[in-house]
């Protein structure tokens, strides 16, 4: 069996040999065709049975087929002194999918199926460690669209508890890695007064804690200096915004900007598309400290903290087009320009979980997944999302690790007829590097590897990888060392 599933699967326990064997199986073959539907991933309709099998197994569960995967994270983790834990949700589509029970109303209300709020860390060099945890949910039907409801609501009963618990969660991880500092990272969505709180709550408990580094969505009311009290009906301090922009310049960096199609909220609360163009921005840095007056809460009270804030704000943006500005709340220090800097590059890791999400669904199709009850649709996304870290850590390895030998990721036969093939067999005697290797594989799926072409992406990796697979089949079968395809055996 292939060995980077030996090792990720080390501590699996479900409780069955043949259904470990199994798992196995299954990973190796949707870690070999990311891309194929996952009929054609399997050799054969016996296994292919053996997959559904093993999705409609009772003791499979969301939590059972992550469990190893999760304890793998947490040995990468404890080998990095830093890394972020990122959380965000997306919406898995199963509008098509009549037979699949259990599904509910996406933020699109005619669509039907789960949200996903995941958890995935990397490092500050954006290399994936793995997915430390996953929720899958379906929204209530009654419960959609009545959001005044639901802010009256103790937080625990919120939808957006989902992203105190992802912080709680960050916690977890930095107490297992303690000599990892974790960062607990979320866009505007994740912007939760309890989350300041509860840090504070914590390291005043003594407790070994994760920072949190999340994009300001609300901008907050400061409490007066000491001395005047926020008494109920005062008039309100300055808020956070009016506060930094008033603190001095620290500097400018640039940086590239994608193109982007967003939604702005224009008067009377409708949406709007807006284009943003790719470009160089020129932003001024700012940076501050301030003290937080708590939001009212119905069921409980929260204590004043304080955060830092850093405020990246475009100079001159282009004619028509909004500036950017990105302010960002966190618990980490934020002293200096480069501290500030160093505060946006973190945050803009971030965008390394919407590229999971992305390889999630148009990579290994989860949305294409046919099975007919929730629970086992579950299962069988929570394996592909272990498909989707390792498609992503492939990648990654190549680029932040390219002079290490190609067999830490690739196996034998792999690397080998992957290289007959390209480039003959007298290329064997040197092996070549993972970046030289992993370039390769991108150009089998139809990356030009020219200059400006930059770094290979998501798409031609997994293309490629499908190609190694059919490639180091046919080298097996002719070596001998497997029985040609049709010599059908069944062997569940
Ligand atoms: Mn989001």
């Amino acid at each position: 069996m292939i060995e980077w599933i030996e090792q990720e699967l080390a501590t699996a326990q479900l409780g069955d040999k043949r259904l470990l064997q199994r798992m196995k199986l299954i990973l190796a073959r949707l870690s070999q065709s990311p891309l194929a539907s996952i009929k054609a991933a399997f050799r054969g309709w016996a296994e292919l049975m053996g997959a559904y099998r093993f999705f409609n197994n009772k003791r499979t569960s969301v939590e059972a087929v992550l469990a190893p995967h999760r304890n793998a994270t947490l040995r990468r983790v404890q080998e990095h002194p830093r890394v972020l834990l990122l959380q965000d949700t997306t919406e898995l589509d199963y509008s098509l999918k009549k037979e699949l029970k259990g599904t509910g109303p996406l933020s699109d209300i005619s669509r039907q199926g789960f949200f996903a709020h995941n958890h995935v860390v990397i490092t500050p060099e954006r290399l994936p460690l793995g997915v430390w945890r996953t929720d899958i949910h379906a929204r209530d039907q009654e419960q959609h669209g009545k959001a005044e409801k639901r802010k009256q609501k103790p937080i625990e009963e919120k939808e957006s508890f989902r992203w105190l618990e992802g912080y709680r969660s960050a916690c977890e991880l930095a107490q297992a890695a303690p000599g990892t500092e974790v960062i607990s990272c979320a866009d505007r969505e994740g912007d939760l007064y309890e989350i300041f709180s509860e840090y504070h709550q914590r390291v005043e408990g003594g407790e070994r804690v994760a920072h949190w580094l999340i994009r300001g969505n609300q901008d907050r009311s400061l409490l007066k200096p000491s001395g005047s009290r926020n008494e109920p009906g005062a008039e309100p301090g300055r808020k956070i915004r009016e506060q930094v922009q008033a603190s001095p310049l620290l500097g400018t960096f640039t940086a590239q900007v994608k193109t982007k199609e967003q939604y702005k909220k224009v008067k009377g609360g409708s949406r709007q598309k807006v284009k943003r163009s790719a470009r160089t921005a020129v932003l001024e840095v700012r940076a501050t400290t301030v003290r937080l007056r708590p939001p009212h809460r119905k069921h409980t009270k929260l204590p004043p903290v304080s955060i830092q804030v850093v405020l990246a704000t475009e100079k001159d943006p282009p004619a028509g087009e909004d500036p950017i500005d990105w302010v960002l709340y966190t618990s980490l220090p934020v002293e200096g320009f480069d501290a500030a800097v160093g505060i946006i590059d973190l945050y803009l890791g971030r965008w390394e979980i919407e590229v999971f999400h992305r390889v999630l669904k148009s990579g290994c199709k989860v949305e294409e997944l046919q099975l007919k009850k929730d629970e086992r649709t579950k299962v069988a996304i929570a394996l592909y999302m272990v498909v989707a870290w390792r498609v992503l850590y492939v990648m990654k390895l190549g680029r932040e690790c390219p002079e290490l030998p190609c067999d830490v990721v690739f196996e034998e036969d792999e690397w080998q007829s992957v290289w007959t093939v390209c480039h003959g067999e007298e290329a064997l005697k040197k092996k070549p590097s993972l970046g030289e290797f992993v370039t390769q594989v991108a150009e089998l799926g139809g990356f030009l590897a020219r200059k400006p072409d930059g770094l290979p992406g998501p798409a031609a990796i997994w293309q490629g990888l499908t190609r190694v697979r059919d490639f180091t089949l046919a080298w097996q079968v002719i070596t001998k060392r497997r029985p040609p395809l049709f010599d059908r055996e069944d062997t569940s």
